[in-house]
């Protein structure tokens, strides 16, 4: 185990980098199924402005996520820098500022010593590590999953997992929701049940659980899965005719290998295992409901198709020649997912017919360390690229 955890803990910067775009496609959170007569902003050329930096930041092996932490309505970006939490706060004009973490920090503090009781020992000084923070989107004020390795001053390990929760006073508390001696991953839901608050997923020690509204004190068992992954992927969406659910990608950080899907009826099904692809989408963020999950699989998108159980049989085949430097998100207003890539076309998914090609100004951009998020607010996804020089703003200008 010694062994494994060094190599991981010189892969999890890295992985990290790889899982950026993985939890970064925020969209439109409602998405007409018929976006052509919904009235919706649907363009059909992309065109992007020059990059205009938005913080001197740099954060190019950082994960990246995407809420508005301060409740002022502005989007701020959470990353991770020295193994901390860190985030910058949108002003609102165009710019991003460093936002306080003194009290993220010691709601993560008070997160590791949470899990010592079931870890068995006490964190050493020092020995705390987060390795990924999520929005959870939540009105009233966005929540943060936390997950952190820890040791003991022998070198112990383990991992502890858990919800922050932000106050009026901008104090952040902490929620324990597990801790085990093994790697695991927490992904956001959308309301479920329809109580106003998200749900979370824990995946821990080979098998899922939902804790309701993010509640340590309601949290279900709903099945096995091969093995916990670290970099899980889950969007809410109708899974079985109307029923809502969540479709669950297995990322262990080198790709998407298992595919399952879980509504109040069926449970937790397998949907498929035979599948490795790079990324998984769905038309928003995890936390938001989504009308579509597409996993980008070589040169081809497969769209999840529900049943009980789904399959992922909807295959676009080869229309994509470089999945690597591809970014998805909501470019052009209508809710799908749009595909922007260096070139003179962008891919949009037609749920119908596959992929269908519009034409496309963008600058050179690394889209590497990109994401797609809606920046200004004026529901067309923009790009924002996180690398060495700081962190730019491609703005979407594309007219209607
Ligand atoms: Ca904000
Ligand atoms: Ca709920
Ligand atoms: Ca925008």
């Amino acid at each position: 185990m010694t062994s494994l955890l060094s190599r991981l803990s010189l892969l999890l910067p890295l992985l990290a980098l790889a899982a950026c775009d993985l939890d970064a496609d925020i969209g439109s959170p409602e998405s007409p199924e018929t976006p052509e007569t919904s009235g919706s902003l649907e363009v059909n050329s992309l065109v992007f402005e020059d990059a205009q930096q938005l913080s001197a930041e740099t954060s190019s092996s950082d994960f990246t996520s995407f809420g508005d932490l301060d409740s002022d309505g502005h989007i701020d970006m959470v990353y991770i820098s020295d193994s901390s939490l860190r985030w910058l706060r949108g002003d609102g004009e165009h710019g991003m500022v460093s936002g306080d973490t003194a009290a993220i920090d010691q709601a993560v503090a008070a997160l590791a010593a949470a899990g010592e009781d079931d870890l068995g020992f006490t964190v050493g000084a020092g020995s705390r590590e987060v390795y990924r923070g999520t929005v959870l989107p939540t009105s009233g004020g966005d929540r943060l999953l936390v997950e952190l390795q820890v040791h003991d001053n022998a070198g112990t390990w383990g991992v502890v997992m858990g919800v922050l929760s932000p106050s009026d006073d901008g104090a952040w508390s902490a929620s324990l929701l597990a801790a085990s001696d093994s790697w695991g991953g927490l992904t956001p839901l959308a309301d479920i049940d329809g109580d106003g608050l998200s749900e979370v997923i824990i995946d821990m020690d080979d098998t899922l659980h939902i804790a309701w509204g993010g509640a340590a004190e309601d949290t279900e068992t709903i099945g096995a899965v091969t093995l916990s992954s670290i970099y899980p992927e889950a969007w809410t969406t109708t899974v079985d005719g109307d029923e809502l659910g969540f479709v669950y990608a297995c990322n262990w950080a080198y790709g998407v290998t298992e595919i399952w899907s879980w509504t109040p009826t069926s449970g937790l099904q397998l949907v498929d295992d035979t599948l490795y692809g790079a990324r998984a989408h769905g038309a928003g963020l995890q936390g938001v409901a989504s009308d579509e999950v597409w996993l980008m699989q070589e040169e081809g998108f497969q769209r999840f198709v529900s049943g009980s159980p789904g399959s992922m049989d909807f295959n676009t085949h080869d229309a994509l020649t470089d999945h690597w430097g591809i970014t998805t998100g909501n470019f052009d207003g209508s809710g799908g997912l749009t595909a922007v890539m260096s070139g003179t076309q962008a891919l949009r998914i037609d749920g119908e017919d596959g992929l269908e090609a519009i034409p496309l100004s963008v600058p050179d951009f690394s889209s590497y360390s990109a994401a797609a998020v809606d920046f200004d607010g004026d529901g067309l996804d923009d790009i924002l690229v996180a690398d060495g020089q700081g962190i730019s703003w491609l703005e979407n200008i594309s007219d209607e």
